[in-house]
Protein backbone atom coordinates (compact mmCIF):
# COMPACT_ATOMS: atom_id res chain seq x y z
CA UNK A 1 0.00 0.00 0.00
CA UNK A 2 1.42 3.49 -0.78
CA UNK A 3 1.66 6.33 2.20
CA UNK A 4 -1.01 7.19 3.47
CA UNK A 5 -1.20 11.43 3.12
CA UNK A 6 -4.71 11.31 4.11
CA UNK A 7 -4.10 10.35 7.47
CA UNK A 8 -2.60 13.87 7.88
CA UNK A 9 -4.53 16.01 5.69
CA UNK A 10 -7.56 17.88 6.85
CA UNK A 11 -10.22 16.91 4.32
CA UNK A 12 -12.52 19.92 4.69
CA UNK A 13 -9.35 22.39 3.98
CA UNK A 14 -9.39 21.05 0.03
CA UNK A 15 -9.22 22.06 -2.85
CA UNK A 16 -5.47 23.73 -2.10
CA UNK A 17 -5.22 27.54 -3.15
CA UNK A 18 -1.56 26.59 -5.26
CA UNK A 19 -1.46 26.88 -9.00
CA UNK A 20 -0.90 23.76 -11.35
CA UNK A 21 3.43 23.52 -11.03
CA UNK A 22 3.99 25.20 -7.60
CA UNK A 23 6.18 23.49 -5.99
CA UNK A 24 4.35 24.54 -2.29
CA UNK A 25 2.63 21.27 -2.61
CA UNK A 26 5.76 18.85 -2.87
CA UNK A 27 7.55 20.07 0.00
CA UNK A 28 4.11 19.96 1.85
CA UNK A 29 4.63 15.81 1.01
CA UNK A 30 7.87 15.67 2.24
CA UNK A 31 7.17 17.50 5.29
CA UNK A 32 4.43 15.63 5.76
CA UNK A 33 6.72 12.47 5.35
CA UNK A 34 9.17 13.55 7.64
CA UNK A 35 6.89 14.24 10.16
CA UNK A 36 5.65 10.67 9.73
CA UNK A 37 9.16 9.11 10.13
CA UNK A 38 9.81 10.68 13.02
CA UNK A 39 6.92 9.99 14.79
CA UNK A 40 5.52 13.03 16.07
CA UNK A 41 1.79 12.92 17.47
CA UNK A 42 -0.86 14.92 15.73
CA UNK A 43 -1.31 16.54 19.65
CA UNK A 44 1.84 17.68 20.78
CA UNK A 45 2.90 19.37 16.94
CA UNK A 46 2.27 22.56 16.37
CA UNK A 47 3.15 24.10 12.17
CA UNK A 48 3.34 27.62 12.47
CA UNK A 49 2.84 30.30 9.26
CA UNK A 50 3.29 33.56 8.84
CA UNK A 51 1.24 34.73 5.43
CA UNK A 52 1.47 33.73 1.85
CA UNK A 53 1.29 31.13 -0.48
CA UNK A 54 3.55 28.71 1.15
CA UNK A 55 2.33 30.18 4.28
CA UNK A 56 -0.96 28.37 3.78
CA UNK A 57 0.27 24.98 4.40
CA UNK A 58 -0.52 24.20 7.84
CA UNK A 59 -4.05 25.28 7.37
CA UNK A 60 -3.80 21.72 5.50
CA UNK A 61 -2.86 19.83 7.82
CA UNK A 62 -4.11 18.33 10.88
CA UNK A 63 -1.99 19.18 13.63
CA UNK A 64 -2.21 22.24 16.11
CA UNK A 65 -2.08 24.97 13.69
CA UNK A 66 -1.42 28.49 13.59
CA UNK A 67 -1.68 31.01 10.82
CA UNK A 68 -0.60 34.45 12.11
CA UNK A 69 0.33 37.83 10.56
CA UNK A 70 3.02 38.53 7.49
CA UNK A 71 6.76 37.31 8.58
CA UNK A 72 5.69 37.13 12.39
CA UNK A 73 5.63 33.08 12.49
CA UNK A 74 8.96 32.63 14.02
CA UNK A 75 7.71 34.90 16.54
CA UNK A 76 4.28 33.34 17.13
CA UNK A 77 6.75 30.09 17.12
CA UNK A 78 9.09 31.33 19.65
CA UNK A 79 5.93 31.95 22.17
CA UNK A 80 4.79 28.26 21.63
CA UNK A 81 8.18 26.72 23.13
CA UNK A 82 8.38 29.05 25.17
CA UNK A 83 5.45 28.41 27.15
CA UNK A 84 4.92 24.54 25.70
CA UNK A 85 8.39 22.90 25.41
CA UNK A 86 7.57 19.77 25.30
CA UNK A 87 5.87 20.13 21.90
CA UNK A 88 7.08 19.96 18.72
CA UNK A 89 7.06 23.34 16.52
CA UNK A 90 7.49 23.24 13.06
CA UNK A 91 7.25 26.86 11.39
CA UNK A 92 6.91 27.25 7.35
CA UNK A 93 6.46 30.63 5.04
CA UNK A 94 7.97 32.12 1.80
CA UNK A 95 11.35 33.93 1.36
CA UNK A 96 9.23 36.99 1.52
CA UNK A 97 7.86 36.06 4.72
CA UNK A 98 11.16 35.26 6.03
CA UNK A 99 13.86 36.94 4.90
CA UNK A 100 12.29 40.36 4.33
CA UNK A 101 9.14 41.45 6.73
CA UNK A 102 10.50 38.47 9.38
CA UNK A 103 13.58 38.59 8.69
CA UNK A 104 14.67 40.42 12.31
CA UNK A 105 12.72 37.19 13.61
CA UNK A 106 14.78 34.73 11.84
CA UNK A 107 17.99 36.11 12.67
CA UNK A 108 17.23 36.00 16.38
CA UNK A 109 15.57 33.07 16.24
CA UNK A 110 18.75 31.65 14.78
CA UNK A 111 21.00 33.50 17.55
CA UNK A 112 19.04 31.89 20.61
CA UNK A 113 18.74 28.14 19.06
CA UNK A 114 15.07 27.49 20.12
CA UNK A 115 14.48 24.18 19.37
CA UNK A 116 12.12 24.88 16.17
CA UNK A 117 12.49 23.69 12.58
CA UNK A 118 11.75 26.46 10.23
CA UNK A 119 10.94 25.51 6.60
CA UNK A 120 11.35 28.00 4.34
CA UNK A 121 10.41 27.31 0.12
CA UNK A 122 11.96 29.91 -1.73
CA UNK A 123 10.74 30.50 -4.56
CA UNK A 124 12.76 34.20 -5.04
CA UNK A 125 9.32 35.97 -5.38
CA UNK A 126 6.59 37.24 -3.36
CA UNK A 127 3.85 34.87 -5.43
CA UNK A 128 0.55 35.84 -3.10
CA UNK A 129 0.60 39.11 -4.19
CA UNK A 130 1.30 39.49 -7.71
CA UNK A 131 4.88 39.08 -8.25
CA UNK A 132 6.65 41.54 -6.52
CA UNK A 133 10.48 41.15 -6.13
CA UNK A 134 11.55 39.73 -2.72
CA UNK A 135 15.79 39.62 -1.17
CA UNK A 136 16.21 36.72 -2.51
CA UNK A 137 14.60 37.46 -6.19
CA UNK A 138 18.18 37.00 -8.19
CA UNK A 139 20.15 40.36 -9.37
CA UNK A 140 18.58 40.90 -13.29
CA UNK A 141 15.41 38.47 -12.70
CA UNK A 142 12.43 40.12 -13.62
CA UNK A 143 9.33 40.80 -11.02
CA UNK A 144 6.20 43.24 -11.05
CA UNK A 145 8.42 45.45 -8.83
CA UNK A 146 11.74 45.28 -11.46
CA UNK A 147 10.00 45.39 -15.13
CA UNK A 148 13.75 45.89 -15.96
CA UNK A 149 15.68 43.51 -13.93
CA UNK A 150 16.18 43.55 -10.53
CA UNK A 151 19.68 45.68 -9.27
CA UNK A 152 19.84 43.94 -6.10
CA UNK A 153 22.17 41.29 -4.96
CA UNK A 154 20.20 38.39 -3.38
CA UNK A 155 20.35 37.14 0.04
CA UNK A 156 21.73 33.49 0.70
CA UNK A 157 19.03 32.24 2.96
CA UNK A 158 21.57 29.06 4.13
CA UNK A 159 24.69 31.41 4.30
CA UNK A 160 22.54 33.96 6.70
CA UNK A 161 21.13 30.93 8.77
CA UNK A 162 24.65 30.40 9.48
CA UNK A 163 26.00 33.11 10.27
CA UNK A 164 23.11 34.19 12.62
CA UNK A 165 23.70 31.29 14.96
CA UNK A 166 21.66 28.67 13.34
CA UNK A 167 22.43 24.71 14.24
CA UNK A 168 21.42 22.98 12.09
CA UNK A 169 21.61 24.37 8.12
CA UNK A 170 20.65 22.27 5.19
CA UNK A 171 19.52 23.06 1.64
CA UNK A 172 17.37 21.08 -0.96
CA UNK A 173 14.86 21.94 -4.05
CA UNK A 174 11.63 21.18 -4.71
CA UNK A 175 12.64 18.92 -7.73
CA UNK A 176 14.50 16.53 -5.41
CA UNK A 177 11.60 15.27 -3.32
CA UNK A 178 12.47 12.37 -1.73
CA UNK A 179 16.10 14.41 -0.15
CA UNK A 180 13.18 17.36 1.53
CA UNK A 181 11.96 14.19 3.66
CA UNK A 182 15.20 13.24 4.50
CA UNK A 183 16.64 16.75 5.21
CA UNK A 184 13.34 17.41 7.42
CA UNK A 185 13.52 14.04 9.05
CA UNK A 186 16.65 15.30 10.28
CA UNK A 187 16.33 18.64 11.06
CA UNK A 188 13.02 17.81 13.10
CA UNK A 189 15.34 15.33 15.46
CA UNK A 190 18.08 18.12 15.61
CA UNK A 191 17.88 20.09 19.22
CA UNK A 192 18.17 23.43 18.68
CA UNK A 193 16.98 26.15 15.58
CA UNK A 194 17.12 23.88 12.41
CA UNK A 195 16.69 25.73 8.88
CA UNK A 196 15.94 24.03 5.98
CA UNK A 197 15.54 26.01 2.75
CA UNK A 198 14.10 24.55 -0.41
CA UNK A 199 14.21 26.31 -3.72
CA UNK A 200 10.52 25.91 -4.95
CA UNK A 201 8.53 27.10 -7.52
CA UNK A 202 6.45 29.30 -8.80
CA UNK A 203 5.26 29.36 -12.41
CA UNK A 204 2.38 31.98 -12.03
CA UNK A 205 4.21 35.10 -11.25
CA UNK A 206 8.27 34.12 -11.66
CA UNK A 207 8.20 31.51 -14.15
CA UNK A 208 5.94 33.42 -17.01
CA UNK A 209 8.22 36.98 -16.52
CA UNK A 210 11.44 34.86 -16.47
CA UNK A 211 11.30 33.13 -19.96
CA UNK A 212 10.50 29.79 -18.49
CA UNK A 213 8.25 28.31 -21.14
CA UNK A 214 7.17 25.48 -18.74
CA UNK A 215 6.84 24.30 -15.24
CA UNK A 216 9.10 21.22 -16.18
CA UNK A 217 11.57 23.70 -17.15
CA UNK A 218 11.78 25.35 -14.08
CA UNK A 219 11.68 22.07 -12.70
CA UNK A 220 15.24 21.07 -14.67
CA UNK A 221 16.86 24.52 -13.91
CA UNK A 222 16.15 23.45 -10.26
CA UNK A 223 18.01 20.16 -11.47
CA UNK A 224 20.89 21.26 -12.97
CA UNK A 225 21.49 23.71 -10.87
CA UNK A 226 21.82 22.21 -7.59
CA UNK A 227 25.48 19.98 -6.82
CA UNK A 228 25.42 17.85 -3.71
CA UNK A 229 27.27 19.27 -0.98
CA UNK A 230 29.92 16.24 -1.14
CA UNK A 231 30.52 17.13 -5.27
CA UNK A 232 30.67 20.76 -4.61
CA UNK A 233 33.98 20.01 -1.60
CA UNK A 234 35.69 18.71 -4.79
CA UNK A 235 34.95 21.23 -7.48
CA UNK A 236 36.61 24.62 -7.95
CA UNK A 237 34.75 27.88 -7.03
CA UNK A 238 34.25 28.42 -10.73
CA UNK A 239 33.09 25.35 -11.48
CA UNK A 240 30.22 26.20 -8.68
CA UNK A 241 28.89 29.82 -10.73
CA UNK A 242 25.63 29.29 -11.10
CA UNK A 243 24.97 26.08 -8.86
CA UNK A 244 23.53 25.96 -5.10
CA UNK A 245 24.71 23.74 -2.85
CA UNK A 246 22.62 21.01 -1.27
CA UNK A 247 21.96 18.66 1.67
CA UNK A 248 23.26 19.36 5.18
CA UNK A 249 25.52 22.38 4.79
CA UNK A 250 25.77 23.08 9.00
CA UNK A 251 25.33 21.19 11.88
CA UNK A 252 26.49 21.70 15.71
CA UNK A 253 25.38 20.70 18.92
CA UNK A 254 25.01 23.93 21.07
CA UNK A 255 22.60 24.79 24.53
CA UNK A 256 19.14 25.01 23.48
CA UNK A 257 17.54 28.42 24.17
CA UNK A 258 14.48 27.03 26.22
CA UNK A 259 16.73 24.82 28.47
CA UNK A 260 18.88 27.49 29.37
CA UNK A 261 15.88 29.83 29.90
CA UNK A 262 14.53 26.65 32.27
CA UNK A 263 17.81 26.61 34.49
CA UNK A 264 18.19 30.38 34.62
CA UNK A 265 14.92 30.74 36.12
CA UNK A 266 15.31 27.81 38.73
CA UNK A 267 18.24 29.55 39.44
CA UNK A 268 16.94 33.00 40.17
CA UNK A 269 13.73 31.30 41.95
CA UNK A 270 16.43 29.47 44.59
CA UNK A 271 17.37 32.51 45.11
C1 LIG B 1 1.97 43.40 7.10
C2 LIG B 1 1.66 42.87 5.73
N1 LIG B 1 2.31 43.37 4.68
C3 LIG B 1 2.07 42.87 3.44
C4 LIG B 1 1.14 41.88 3.27
C5 LIG B 1 0.86 41.39 1.87
N2 LIG B 1 1.43 40.09 1.59
C6 LIG B 1 0.73 38.96 1.73
S1 LIG B 1 1.56 37.61 1.24
C7 LIG B 1 2.91 38.54 0.82
C8 LIG B 1 4.15 37.94 0.19
C9 LIG B 1 4.30 36.48 0.37
O1 LIG B 1 5.47 36.04 -0.27
P1 LIG B 1 6.30 34.81 0.24
O2 LIG B 1 6.40 34.81 1.71
O3 LIG B 1 7.57 34.77 -0.50
O4 LIG B 1 5.37 33.56 -0.11
P2 LIG B 1 4.77 33.01 -1.49
O5 LIG B 1 3.44 33.69 -1.64
O6 LIG B 1 5.71 33.34 -2.59
O7 LIG B 1 4.66 31.56 -1.25
C10 LIG B 1 2.70 39.90 1.07
C11 LIG B 1 3.65 40.99 0.80
C12 LIG B 1 0.48 41.38 4.41
N3 LIG B 1 -0.39 40.35 4.32
N4 LIG B 1 0.75 41.88 5.62
S1 LIG C 1 1.17 32.33 -7.12
FE1 LIG C 1 3.08 31.16 -7.21
S2 LIG C 1 3.56 30.64 -5.06
FE2 LIG C 1 1.37 31.22 -5.17
S3 LIG C 1 0.27 29.29 -5.49
FE3 LIG C 1 0.62 30.18 -7.52
S4 LIG C 1 2.54 29.22 -8.22
FE4 LIG C 1 2.42 28.91 -5.99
Amino acid sequence: MGFDYENYIRPGKLPHIWCPGCGHGIVMKGLIRAIDAVGLSKDMTSIVSGIGCASRLPGYLDFCTLHTTHGRGVAFATGIKMAKPEMDVICVGGDGDGVAIGGNHFIHACRRNIDITYLIMNNHIYGMTGGQFSPTTPTGAKASTTPYGNPDPPFDIAKLAIGAGATFVARGTAYHATQIEKLLTEAIRHKGFSVVEILDSCPTTYGRRNKYKSVIEMMNHLKDSAVPIAAAEKMAAEQLKGKVITGVLYKENKPEYVAEYRKLVERVQAG
